[in-house]
């Protein structure tokens, strides 16, 4: 039997849909519709953002994607949904999982290289359509997998393609995942290798979906990574190397952009109109989930030495501001397991809007120097229906740090249990992390806060929504 990547992800609430409108610069590019795993190219004025597309019901526990879409834009604000320009279909050889592409031009054409699970022995290989457009129309360019398992020197599994073009005009891809980084030179025709697969050196803490591009002379690699010293469980950040030659060997440079809302991360880095943008995805919209992700895209900012600082998400529920709803906090008394006495439990229920996770200006709740799980709750002198929460976190870059994972709970008349079908529980900083429910009708809403090793957790607004 085939793997298949397994969470214990509960229920969400059904997607509302909406049409594609006006996105504030960091807001999800759409809420239409789920979107991951996004790759980005500029041909004249125009942004074009290929994504996956995350069909999972609410609840599910494992991704459904079945086609690709691309969005355009010529502000890197606004965002118009092409449609589902490439599908499994277009694959006659392949069945499921249609995961993160990347698109290259050469001479004249559009090469989508993307991973999908094939109908032959193994389990990920890559395939490549071809279209006249950067909208194509689309369709098999070989007829079969560029990279399978019977692949010599193949990752262990073929997966994230990105496709490079030098300046000379060779081509390159890196691709793979599960610690697994490999990278071949392409011919000309795009869709076959030169030469051996090999294994680049360097790139410490690789996992998966990486993305190349070239600046200043200098090649960049930004990869997903999965290592305790930048993410919680379960959870990836990006890092990134450079390198003075396209195959390596590599240096790797530090963390490029946190963990995000949802488990997986994934990078593409673009200059569009003299800016440069860090385009990822999260679990940040409405519903959403890891197997329900949404793309956004966050401005990206160079030091003088050519390395990339941290990027600042300022996703979620769009542009840092609070969701929409009758936030029932105001009206309820707070209690916690733990609060260091010179925090103010208060202030998680003040309606202040923060400007960053750093922003204590008018207080915030810690526990400092508690680690492990800690609790907030939320108590009503009658029952209150509520169906989602919405949580700003602390992180003061001391002693407080965003927590490895957290979890809601209820009263239900006798004991405190998990609200049932509760999306992700993000911990993302700098925004409000939206974490949706079944409704429940209680007097006493808690969250279990468990931190990451060496640190304390805090939170700056916790929102509990009316259903
Ligand atoms: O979307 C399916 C897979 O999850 C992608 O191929 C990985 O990069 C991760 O985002």
């Amino acid at each position: 039997m085939r793997r298949r990547w397994v969470t214990t992800l509960a229920a969400a609430l059904l997607l509302v849909l909406a049409t594609t409108g006006p996105a504030s610069a960091a807001a999800p590019i759409t809420t239409a519709i789920y979107t991951a795993d996004p790759a980005a190219l500029v041909v004249g004025d125009t942004l074009y953002l290929y994504t996956g597309h995350d069909e999972a019901p609410a609840g599910g526990t494992n991704f459904v994607m079945r086609d690709w879409h691309v969005f355009t834009s010529t502000d890197a604000t606004t965002f118009t949904d092409q449609g589902a320009k490439l599908s499994l279909s277009a694959f006659p050889w392949a069945g499921a999982d249609a995961w993160a592409g990347e698109v290259e031009p050469h001479n004249g054409k559009y090469y989508w290289y993307v991973p999908v699970n094939g109908n032959g022995a193994g389990w990920m290989d890559i395939g490549v359509a071809v279209g006249d457009t950067p909208l194509g129309p689309f369709t098999d360019a070989k007829g079969g997998p560029l990279i399978s398992d019977s692949t010599p020197g193949s990752s262990p599994l073929n997966i994230d393609p990105t496709v490079f073009t030098d300046d000379d005009g060779q081509v390159y891809m890196y691709w793979g995942s599960y610690y697994g980084l490999r990278a071949a030179k392409l011919n000309s025709d795009m869709i076959s290798i030169n030469g051996s697969v090999i294994t680049p050196s360097g790139v410490t803490n690789f996992w998966e979906a990486p993305w190349m591009f070239k600046r200043n002379g200098t090649y960049y690699l930004a990869y997903a990574a999965n290592d305790s010293g930048c993410a919680a469980s379960g959870y990836a950040c990006v890092r990134y190397a450079t390198a003075s030659n396209p195959l390596g060997p590599w240096t790797q440079r530090g963390v490029v952009l946190d963990q995000v809302s949802s488990t997986t991360n994934h990078p593409a880095i673009i200059e569009f109109n003299g800016q440069w943008y860090m385009v990822y995805h999260n679990a940040g919209a409405p519903g959403g989930g890891n197997f329900r992700r949404s793309v956004t895209l966050d401005k990206l900012y160079w030091n003088a030495d050519g390395t990339m600082q941290k990027v600042v998400q300022t996703t979620g529920s769009g542009g840092g501001q609070p969701p929409a709803g009758t936030n029932l906090a105001s009206s309820a008394t707070a209690s916690t397991s733990f609060v260091s006495s010179w925090e103010t439990l208060g202030a998680i229920k003040d309606g202040f809007v923060p400007t960053s996770s750093a922003d204590h200006s008018h207080g915030a709740y810690g526990n400092w120097n508690h680690q492990g799980t800690e609790w907030i709750e939320y108590q009503w002198p009658s029952a209150r229906n509520i169906d989602r929460v919405a949580t700003y976190w602390f992180d003061d870059d001391l002693g407080i740090d965003l927590p490895a994972s957290c979890q809601v709970q209820y009263w239900n008349g006798s004991a405190y249990v998990n609200v049932p079908g509760q999306s992700a529980c993000g911990v993302a900083g700098n925004t409000y992390n939206v974490t949706t429910f079944t409704a429940v009708s209680t007097t006493r809403l808690r969250m279990n806060i468990t931190s990451k090793s060496g640190f304390s957790t805090g939170v700056l607004e916790w929102m509990a929504f009316q259903a």
